[in-house]
């Protein structure tokens, strides 16, 4: 093939487990390049078995580590797990994040295990177009579970709900912010709740909290059937993690039992087609010259020559012809 990579036969190399396949592909897709539509393309056939497990929670909470000790757990019931580290934040993109790798070093040589750090910084729509498509990948590639670590912070713990069959949001004792931010919405996104650090004082005290607030949010939406547990961890020592396991074990039969599982993919497209679309408009933008270009336009707009109503239209029509 010379020096073009054949992606048919990277997608089956990465579907026979080779690590240097899975990273190729998913750099292909991360560099948003003219090969992304073959790979979404050869990848498609292969997709759909992996359960996608989000992990989001403030930073420090120990989602590394959590996601580190559950790779433990699913390589010892011998499944293929992938590990998708999304910071939003990192100037990083492509290789692992520092603190990352050394917490995920001991799975660095196990060929059962792919892990890829991501940062979304620069791209517009941050997770929501290039990480569903790394997952893709990590699905193809025969993963058995994708976790996906998310920091918790503005609209990426939002986006991990569109993206995970099941999403874990991790709270620790001590750090204040863990009940305001849960009623700031993360009672709505989680279907597990970790309270980790459970050495600490006071995770006795959030754990209550958290299943008083559950049983108050319960009253007003009585269709919600799936009650979130609450679960205790000592992450760093691997304590209450087959807990976890289990409790995403259940919430994964009960999404099934209930056609949500389903739902919930359907959804994750139809936001994946969604994102692809409004970058594809966003760029066709960009394209646009003079003064039906952007920027003329906002000049306009700024004064007063325009209502921003109006220069949208212009713009849409701009796409158009
Ligand atoms: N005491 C205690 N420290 C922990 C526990 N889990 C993680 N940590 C520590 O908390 C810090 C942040 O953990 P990390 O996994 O990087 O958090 P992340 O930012 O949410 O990914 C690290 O120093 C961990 O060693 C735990 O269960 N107990
Ligand atoms: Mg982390």
């Amino acid at each position: 093939m010379g020096r073009t990579v054949d992606v048919v036969e990277l997608v089956d190399r990465a579907r026979e487990g080779q690590p240097r396949a899975v990273a190729r592909l998913i750099s292909l897709v991360e560099d948003a390049g003219p090969r992304l539509r073959e790979v979404a393309r050869a990848l498609a056939p292969f997709t759909g078995h992996a359960q996608v497990v989000g992990l989001t929670g403030a930073p420090g909470v120990g989602k590394s580590t959590s996601t580190s000790a559950l790779v433990t757990a699913y390589r010892e019931r011998g499944e293929r797990v992938g590990v998708l580290a999304v910071d939003p934040s990192s100037p990083f993109s492509g290789g692992a994040l520092l603190g990352d790798r050394v917490r995920m070093g001991e799975h660095a040589t196990d060929p059962g295990v792919f892990i890829r750090s991501m940062a979304t910084r620069g791209h517009l729509g941050g997770l929501s177009w290039a990480v569903p498509q790394a997952l893709r990948v990590l699905d193809a590639a025969g993963c058995d579970v994708v976790l996906v670590e998310t920091v918790g912070v503005g609209q990426s713990e939002v986006e991990v709900v569109s993206l995970a069959d099941t999403t874990v949001v991790l709270l620790a004792p001590g750090m204040g912010d863990g009940i305001q931010a849960a009623k700031a919405g993360i009672l709505e996104i989680a279907d597990v709740f970790v309270v980790n650090k459970a050495d600490r004082d006071g995770a006795d005290a959030t754990a209550r909290d958290l299943k008083h607030m559950i049983s108050m949010g319960r009253r007003e939406r009585t269709d919600v059937l799936w009650r979130p547990p609450v679960v205790k961890t000592v992450a760093a020592g691997g304590d209450g993690v087959a807990d976890v396991v289990d409790a995403i074990d259940a919430h994964r039969a009960w999404l099934h039992d209930h056609g949500e599982l389903d739902r919930r993919r359907a959804r994750r497209a139809a936001s994946e087609i969604e994102a692809i679309a409004v970058e594809r408009l966003r760029s066709g933008f960009g394209g646009l010259r003079g003064g039906a270009g952007l920027e003329a336009l906002a000049e306009r707009v700024v004064a007063g020559e325009l209502d921003p109503y109006a220069a949208a239209d212009r713009l849409v029509e701009g796409l158009g012809a």
